[in-house]
């Protein structure tokens, strides 16, 4: 890889409770196809996708304790991002919040986490948090997201590419720090 190619590499990292969409985002950004199978994650998966001139490592762990446990130092260190998929629901919200704050003492400061409050094409049916009432109780930035549907990819391009501008923002006044 060329060193311009690693300037512009990004590690993109999912974590969240199992079946909570973390790998049907990832098919829909990498493939642009999603399909309701649900096959859990055994440890994780890695994919590089290219989004403008980025190269996205993005990591998605499978969300069973155990993995997380065994592997989630390695996982999340040196994240230039992670996002926190749930699924909306109360009981995972709360989770998620737990998720976070362990997150928290893997990454520093620079590395922001986001909220995916995913699901909410069910949201009507099934009474399920909005994003507004997520964000509250996580206290980071959340975006309502719906993983199963593949028009989203644009809006999931979307999301990642404004942190992608902070993240080389950041980068570049490091840069200038040194
Ligand atoms: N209704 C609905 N279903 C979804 C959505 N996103 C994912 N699913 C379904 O939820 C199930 C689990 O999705 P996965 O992406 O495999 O979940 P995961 O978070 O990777 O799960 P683990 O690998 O076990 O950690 C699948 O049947 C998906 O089709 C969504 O936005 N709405
Ligand atoms: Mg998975």
């Amino acid at each position: 890889m060329l060193s311009s190619e690693i300037k512009s590499l990004m590690k993109i990292t999912f974590i969240g409770s199992p079946a909570v969409g973390k790998t049907t985002m990832l098919k829909l950004l990498s493939k642009n196809s999603v399909d309701r199978l649900y096959l859990p994650t055994h440890g994780f998966d890695l994919k590089t996708v290219k989004l403008d001139d980025y190269y996205l490592k993005v990591w998605d762990m499978g969300g069973q304790r155990s993995y997380f446990k065994a592997y989630s130092k390695d996982y999340l260190l040196g994240s230039d991002v992670i996002f926190i998929v749930t699924d909306s629901t109360p009981r995972n919200v709360l989770n998620s919040r737990e998720l976070i704050n362990y997150a928290t003492h893997f990454v520093g400061k620079e590395c922001p986490i986001i909220a995916i409050a995913n699901k909410q094409d069910l949201q009507k049916s099934d009474g399920r948090m909005s994003p507004n009432r997520v964000e509250d109780i996580l206290r980071v930035k959340t975006y309502g997201f719906s993983a199963i549907n593949p028009n989203n990819r644009i809006k999931l391009m979307d999301i990642i590419r404004k942190e992608l501008k902070q993240i080389a923002i950041r980068r570049r006044l490091k840069e200038i720090e040194l």
